[in-house]
């Protein structure tokens, strides 16, 4: 099909305009868990991987009567073993997690109904680290990614100083999560690395905070700085949060230019013996975003929200403030039916100016099932979209589809970050 002035006649043509264009937009996937294939043991891929992924953790504990403190010793393959046995073999995968895991395997046409991993582990093993890479980005259309880098991450941070980067493929995001939510520890680390902060967040702190951020700019290049805050964020508070957010974080957005993503509604560790696992949901308030919003006018936010009953007046708040750009569809809310809802929502409220999905991968291999059910779902949502549009009277074609669906799945990231 040409994409062409040519205004588009009736539903079906509506729909196949739109399917085809989603299906083949060149993603940029700006938040994700993985690494490039440089970050060697931290880039995550194989079915071992897929399968101790903690979204089907969490799901193995809800059928096996296995004690959470024995999970944890077992070894990684025995793990994959037992979730295999008990999620797709004993039972039809239907969750949208398990669901996923069977559509990677049928991307490499692996039999998803063997009764063991063999086949699957072979085939893994066979690969090269680096080509399989190449290889599924190119088959997810993902033109390049934004990894998550936590210069807190003692492991992550010792990669970092020996050289390892990003690539034009695997770009940075820096990650302050320890900073502004648990201060006390990162001083810690901070101090340890010789710079002069106190736990009481006053002094040299905010200089020597900055002077800290600097560097990990200098060093990573990231696109943007992000944290995730629980759903009982509060702005301006007197909290070391607030201190920090003002005094260190978002000055050196305004000097570096930097976008802030603020990831907000997580309940971590609602229950611990899940570790990973073991994260929730909880409503936020929204009026927090709006202050953060107003009081910095010139900060760049990209924003998600976790909850499903703050989608609404998200989009209300952006509305409002040109500095928040909404994006994707986070975590417990990357479900077809919440994504469909969500997108219709955004696409009403605010037209294309969001982002309309991140796969959020953890292992490279995802990619291969969350584009493509992401893609599938809000091809839909924008179907209903120019259907009610031509419905009104306003003929679409299929440039104007091509410059959305450009703008959702690539530009307005690119820029709100300066890519
Ligand atoms: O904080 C985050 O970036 C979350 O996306 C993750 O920490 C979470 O565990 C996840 O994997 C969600 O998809
Ligand atoms: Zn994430």
């Amino acid at each position: 099909m040409t994409l062409s002035a040519e205004p588009l006649r009736g539903h079906d043509s509506i729909a196949a305009a739109v399917t085809e264009t989603v299906g083949a937009a060149k993603v940029v996937d700006m938040h994700t868990h993985l690494f490039a294939p440089a970050f060697g043991p931290l880039n995550l891929w194989g079915i071992d991987e897929l399968l101790n992924y903690h979204y089907l953790i969490a799901e193995l504990f809800r059928v096996a009567p296995i004690r959470y403190g024995d999970w944890w010793e077992m070894p990684r393959e025995e793990q994959a073993d037992m979730i295999w046995s008990e999620l797709f073999v004993k039972r039809p995968p239907i969750s949208e997690a398990t669901q996923g895991v069977v559509r990677v395997m049928t991307a490499f046409g692996l039999d998803a109904t063997a009764p063991d991993l063999r086949e699957a582990r072979a085939f893994f093993a066979a690969q090269d680290a680096a080509a399989h890479a190449e290889r599924v980005l190119d088959m997810a259309g993902v033109d390049w990614l934004v990894m998550t880098n936590d210069p807190f991450d003692g492991e992550e941070a010792a990669l970092w100083r020996a050289g390892v980067t990003g690539t034009s493929r695997y770009r940075a995001a820096l990650r302050l999560d320890r900073m502004l939510n648990a201060w006390p520890e990162a001083c810690e680390l901070l101090q340890a690395g010789g710079y002069a902060v106190t736990e009481d967040v006053t002094g040299d702190t905010f200089h020597e905070g900055r002077r800290f951020l600097d560097d990990w700019i200098e060093r990573m290049k990231p696109l943007y700085m992000a944290v995730s805050l629980p759903s009982d964020f509060v702005f301006p508070d007197d909290s070391a949060r607030t201190r920090l957010l003002r005094g260190v974080v978002l000055p050196t957005c305004l000097e570096h230019r930097l976008p802030l993503g603020l990831m907000i509604g997580v309940r971590r560790q609602v229950n611990p013996n899940m570790r990973l696992a073991g994260d929730a949901v909880g409503r936020a308030d929204i009026t927090s975003v709006e202050h953060i919003a107003f009081e910095y006018p010139q900060v760049r936010y990209l924003i998600t929200m976790l909850s499903r009953e703050n989608q609404h007046e998200l989009c209300v708040s952006a509305r409002k403030f040109r500095n928040l750009l909404p994006f994707g569809c986070w975590w417990f809310l990357n479900n077809p039916s919440i994504v469909r809802e969500i997108t219709q929502e955004r696409l009403e409220m605010l037209g294309a100016t969001f982002i309309a999905q991140h796969s959020d991968a953890r292992v490279l291999d995802q990619l291969l099932y969350k584009w493509p059910v992401s893609r599938t779902i809000i091809a839909r949502a924008l179907t209903e979209t120019y259907v009610a549009l031509a419905d009104a009277g306003r003929p679409v074609t299929g440039a104007d589809i091509q410059s959305d669906v450009d703008r959702l799945f690539r530009q307005n990231f690119c820029a709100w970050v300066g890519a």
